[in-house]
């Protein structure tokens, strides 16, 4: 049997982010975020579900901890909660930071490298009542909290992220609407991702300042989850543009402005006439900002899934309508996240996860290249990858087979990036636990262990097993 090893001291771990795990929703001073409130919309989460419970994690922490000592995971990537460590937005609440003081010491006494990110989509509301992301200010008051983390933790943690996902916290928050705050504002997006960017490179630049290099040991990057855009029909005209458009609305008005300094041409075109608060995006743009965002990053994180088949349709149809998705969709109407552009579809034929997401791993491979072939990056850890899958506890136990093999796919993959230049440095799985799985509530399971709700009672599923023997051993035989 063909052997592929990894390299010495690759980082092997799995994921989470605070609202959806931790629960205890009041706890200690924490306050809402714009996702307490967009739970409460009708219609916005799949089965009215809220994350007030969740996976109880913010009681049962130690406990989790334990169990991910015993699959031998080497690192936890989980996110803080801002409305938990500065409520509204505002001061430092000392019990909120607490929690991740303790998270932070147990993972370390058990040996676990914690890799924490300082923002997974969970916006103070009192911010968002003052427009959120759209307001300047917001990316200011980010930067506050995420020092007042920094100062706590900072002699503990080395590798900080900034950002979770941006264009989600961006377009489907302000322009779609399918996230909080679920503004439909065209444009705003743009707007939104420009504030969200300038929250990053305000931090990064204020943790060099405090000496944070990489030859010291502290780290820091962002995570972003790059697509790869192929037309639905590669012999349409409007269709290859449309893949141009959602490459530029997903892709480069991120990697441009982070490792070229600048924001591509064709989005200024593509938002031409586009307006928020009457006036175009660029104005929102100030002198300095796209040096801090330009600031040289220690690693790069990838969140990757599946790649997009974008079409020029309608840009408000509903993927849902025209191909018969079998996934049920929370009801709430929601416009397409690319401003003026059309919607993306799974092709008919190809194979797909329980969630009708394509199973391509070759996408996967063809990202990483260009990341490094176009951008430069720095190393990569893959923050995420993962499937939803319909899992049920079986006599104790969870067989959930597609998720080892998706896994396994995607490992060749990356290996595949890696024997063609590309710098990847570890894997996170999402996710270490089932959890709630924003608009599409508790409904999707992604985790390596399975939660009961009724009981949270965890199950490590055969998945979790099967990961931690290949942690182990650092290596995965070619079938
Ligand atoms: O659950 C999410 C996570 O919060 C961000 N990345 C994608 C995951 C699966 O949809």
């Amino acid at each position: 049997m063909t052997i592929r090893e990894f390299p010495p001291g690759f980082l092997w771990g799995a994921a989470a982010a605070a609202y959806q795990i931790e629960g205890a929703v009041h706890a200690d001073g924490r306050t809402p975020s714009i996702w307490d409130t967009f739970v409460t919309v009708p219609g916005a989460i799949l089965h009215g579900d809220t994350a007030d419970v969740a996976c109880e994690h913010y009681e049962r922490m130690p406990q989790d901890v334990a169990l991910m000592k015993r699959l031998g995971l080497a690192s936890y990537r989980f996110s803080l909660a801002w409305p938990r460590v500065c409520p509204d937005g505002g001061a430092l609440n000392p019990a909120g930071l607490d929690f991740y003081r303790r998270l932070t010491d147990e993972l370390l006494d058990t040996g676990i490298t914690p890799f924490p990110t300082l923002y997974h989509w969970d916006l103070p509301q009192a911010l968002e009542d003052r427009g959120g992301w759209t307001n300047r200010d917001t990316a200011y008051r980010f930067l506050d909290y995420a020092m007042a983390v920094h100062d706590a933790l900072g002699d503990r943690i080395d590798s900080w992220t900034t950002l979770n996902e941006p264009w989600c916290s961006a377009f489907m928050g302000y322009t779609g609407g399918g996230h909080a705050p679920g503004r439909q504002e065209g444009v705003a997006g743009v707007v939104a991702a420009h504030h969200l960017l300038l929250g990053h490179g305000l931090f990064v630049d204020a943790f060099r300042g405090r000496g944070g290099t990489a030859d010291r040991g502290k780290t820091v990057g962002i995570t972003l989850n790059p697509t790869v855009a192929d037309p639905f029909d590669p012999s349409r005209e409007e269709d290859v543009d449309a893949a141009r458009r959602l490459d530029g609305f997903h892709n480069r008005v991120f990697l441009d402005p982070l490792f070229h300094g600048k924001y591509p041409d064709d989005l200024e075109s593509d938002t031409d006439g586009m307006l928020f608060d009457a006036k175009p995006w660029q104005d929102f743009v100030l002198d300095g900002d796209l040096e801090l965002i330009s600031r040289p990053l220690d690693f790069l994180g990838v969140n990757f899934y599946h790649g997009d088949v974008p079409a020029a349709l309608p840009y408000d149809a509903q993927p849902g309508e025209l191909l018969g998705s079998r996934i049920e969709h929370s009801s709430r109407p929601r416009q397409s996240p690319y401003p003026g552009a059309g919607m993306v579809f799974p092709r008919t034929g190809r194979p797909t996860t329980d969630r009708d997401w394509e199973i391509d791993p070759v996408a996967f491979t063809r990202l990483l290249v260009r990341l490094k072939d176009v951008y430069d990056a720095p190393p990569v850890y893959i923050t995420e990858n993962g499937v939803m899958a319909c899992d049920v506890v079986e006599d104790g136990a969870v067989h959930d087979t597609a998720r080892q093999r998706f896994i396994e796919q995607h490992l060749h993959a990356m290996l595949d990036a890696m024997d063609r230049g590309v710098d990847v440095r570890g894997y996170f799985v999402w996710s270490f636990m089932d959890n709630f799985e924003w608009s599409y509530g508790f409904a999707h399971r992604f985790g390596l262990v399975h939660v009961d709700y009724d009981t949270q009672v965890r199950t490590p599923k055969d998945s979790a097993l099967w990961f931690s023997r290949l942690a182990a051993q650092n290596r995965l035989p070619v079938a």
